[in-house]
């Protein structure tokens, strides 16, 4: 499911086939959707399919639409330190790679509780093709690709999308208590570009992340992760974020990173970030390095 920008102005909801077809739905965003899914008791795809029958698929192909982020999530979450890869970054930003007893990181991993952290909200949060902000105070900063959740104001899980936790480890290594600030600025998250319904997919756990940093059109890193490897369910991060807590239809929940570029790399202005979910698309997004106030 993508959202477009109409010539008048408007947000149209649109549904891409497995066949790659694209069909423009009757609705502005997918809480509408599913809505009209729980009024009706029946699936969303179902909506869909009846949305669709007599109709024709869009001429123009997605690069020829104004993409938007596919949700406008009032509230962002994110999990940390859901794979031993982050665990063990962590450690390196903290203390140099040279710690004794176990830290902070070592021990969430373990623990019972998760680490769940707010992260941004829908004034903040770009879509695919925009650009996302680099912070002025640091000088190692890096996209967190990550597969996020999207929820209802139950946490049950209706849809996947992709999202970029851009981070700036230099804030968070001198005091994990600088968190927000190393997580929280303008433009500092992305999601998008669309939302794979998750009655759509068989295996919830078979998504494979892949990130490609760009410098001067040249590719300067690539990894790929599966969340396979993540060492909690969703269910769990899900049922911490919920707890005692108001949350909104629409909250999207990131679930941790496993990828990481080298430990000398930091984004620069003008550096493009592709993020990678087969069966749910490409995030594409430029940094920009801020303007100095004087
Ligand atoms: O502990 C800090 C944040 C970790 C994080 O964002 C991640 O593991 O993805
Ligand atoms: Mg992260």
């Amino acid at each position: 499911i993508i959202r477009f920008l109409e010539e008048n102005g408007l947000s149209r909801l649109a549904a891409i086939t497995d066949e790659n077809l694209l069909y423009e739905l009757p609705f502005e965003n997918i809480l509408e959707l599913r809505q009209e899914a729980q009024q009706r008791k029946v699936s969303m795809v179902e909506i869909i399919q009846q949305a669709i029958q007599d109709t024709l698929p869009k001429k123009e192909g997605l690069e020829q639409l104004k993409l938007l982020v596919p949700i406008e999530a009032q509230e962002v979450w994110a999990a940390g330190v859901t794979y031993l890869r982050s665990r063990e970054e962590r450690n390196y930003e903290a203390t140099g790679g040279k710690h004794v007893e176990p830290t902070i990181y070592d021990k969430v991993y373990e623990a019972k509780r998760p680490e769940i952290f707010f992260k941004s909200t829908k004034e903040r949060t770009r879509g695919t093709g925009e650009s996302l902000c680099l912070r002025t105070d640091s000088s190692w900063q890096v996209p967190e690709p990550e597969l996020a959740l999207v929820l209802d104001e139950n946490g049950q899980i209706f849809g996947f999308t992709i999202g970029n936790d851009l981070s700036c480890r230099d804030i968070e290594g001198e005091n994990p208590l600088y968190l927000p600030q190393a997580k929280i600025w303008k433009n500092s998250c992305s999601i998008g570009p669309a939302i794979r319904l998750a009655e759509t997919v068989e295996d919830f756990y078979s998504f494979q992340i892949t990130c490609r940093i760009y410098r001067n059109q040249e590719k300067v890193f690539e990894e790929t992760a599966s969340t396979r490897d993540l060492r909690r369910t969703y269910e769990e991060l899900c049922s911490y974020l919920v707890k005692d807590n108001i949350v909104f239809n629409g909250t999207v929940l990131l679930t941790g990173t496993s990828i990481v570029p080298p430990e000398n790399y930091t984004l620069q202005d003008g550096d493009l970030i592709e993020i990678e979910i087969p069966g749910i698309g490409t995030l594409v997004n430029p940094v920009k390095k801020q303007a100095v106030k004087l």
